[in-house]
């Protein structure tokens, strides 16, 4: 009988080219982990190779020693929450434990690798101290292991510390969507231009919004007439969109709201940009907004940004002193 081989990441939870998993344990284990993952016979000690990963992915797997494997398949949350659960199944441990035995050799117990662990994968500088209060938290709380209960609302909300939640912004064209998501990231990610239909697909920045760390989409503008590049681009919007923790519906004065079909659960936060120009005081679209802003200027920029942060993760969250079911 071998022991269940251990199965971790070494790379951040996130969209990418590549992620690198780790599978190691006894021989035995990791040749039989690998061979019902790929379908095929494990690499030789020494030797890669490309292989299916099941019905997930496909990828490289190294045999770097006898025991202990990297998985290396397309960067990706979705990607990897389907090889986890699969490796599950094959009975590889998700419990980090490296080939030369435990990574954390600091922790005193389950509970404190298992924030070690969250902490190395955080996203938000704001998880840092959160998560490292928690250990002493849960112990005050009476934990034992695997009772911490089902996640609540605000567990939830913070684990956005963890993984980068999404924003969308959408708006009509012409709104100023490119120009405030360069002004967010403070460099050029998107092309904004006064062409109504500069924006032709959902570009991405990933943004510390005053400490919460978030993955902002920028959409193609709603137009009524569109051309066959621009609705492809409007249907990569829409997937975006269907996966937003937040929406920022953008406009400028005189352009209404478009409020294209969202996430049900998703927040909205209606905008006006543009109120640098002499028509924004009173434009009739700035009744309705929750924030005015410049997206040219900064002007207004700090209070959208906050009202952003308080949507995706509240203070009043972060500074609850009950425990965080954080995995
Ligand atoms: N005065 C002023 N102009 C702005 C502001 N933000 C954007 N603009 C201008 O508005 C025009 C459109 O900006 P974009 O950022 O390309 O607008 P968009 O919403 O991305 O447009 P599409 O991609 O076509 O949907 C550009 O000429 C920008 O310079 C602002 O805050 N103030
Ligand atoms: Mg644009």
């Amino acid at each position: 009988m071998t022991q269940a081989p251990a199965w971790w990441w070494s790379t951040a939870p996130r969209p990418g080219a590549i992620a690198v998993a780790h599978l190691a344990g006894d021989e035995a284990a990791v040749e039989r982990v690998l061979a019902a993952l790929t379908g095929r016979a494990a690499p030789a000690p020494g030797e890669l190779a490309w292989r299916r990963l099941g019905a997930i992915d496909d990828g490289v797997v190294a045999r770097v020693a006898p025991g202990h494997a990297l998985v290396m398949p397309h960067a990706g949350p979705r990607i990897r929450a389907l090889l986890d659960a699969r490796m599950g199944e094959l009975g590889a441990g998700a419990v980090p434990a490296g080939p030369s035995g435990d990574p954390y050799p600091e922790a005193s117990d389950d509970l404190e690798r298992r924030m070690l662990a969250t902490l190395a994968r955080a996203a938000s500088p704001l998880a840092i101290d959160l998560l490292a209060a928690q250990p002493a938290r849960w112990r005050a709380a009476g934990w034992t292991p695997g009772h911490e209960g089902d996640p609540d609302a605000r567990d939830l909300r913070l684990r956005r510390l963890v993984d980068p939640p999404r924003v969308a912004i959408v708006g009509p064209a012409n709104a100023g969507k490119s120009t405030l998501l360069n002004a967010l990231a403070g460099r050029t990610v998107a092309i904004a231009h006064d062409e109504p239909g500069t924006t032709r697909d959902a570009v991405c920045a990933r943004i510390d919004l005053a400490g919460v760390v978030a993955d902002v989409f920028d959409t193609p503008g709603v137009r009524e007439r569109m051309d066959p590049v621009e609705r492809a681009a409007s249907e990569l919007a829409a997937r975006a969109l269907a996966h937003a923790d937040l929406v920022v519906e953008l406009t400028a004065p005189g352009l209404g709201w478009a409020a294209p079909p969202r996430a049900a659960g998703a927040a909205v936060i209606r905008a006006l940009n543009q109120r640098d120009r002499p028509d924004a005081a009173g434009c009739g679209e700035r009744a309705s907004a929750a924030v005015t802003a410049s997206a040219r200027t900064r002007d207004g920029l700090a209070g959208l940004v906050e009202a952003m942060r308080e949507e995706l993760v509240p203070r009043a969250d972060v500074a609850d002193p009950r425990p965080w079911r954080f995995a």
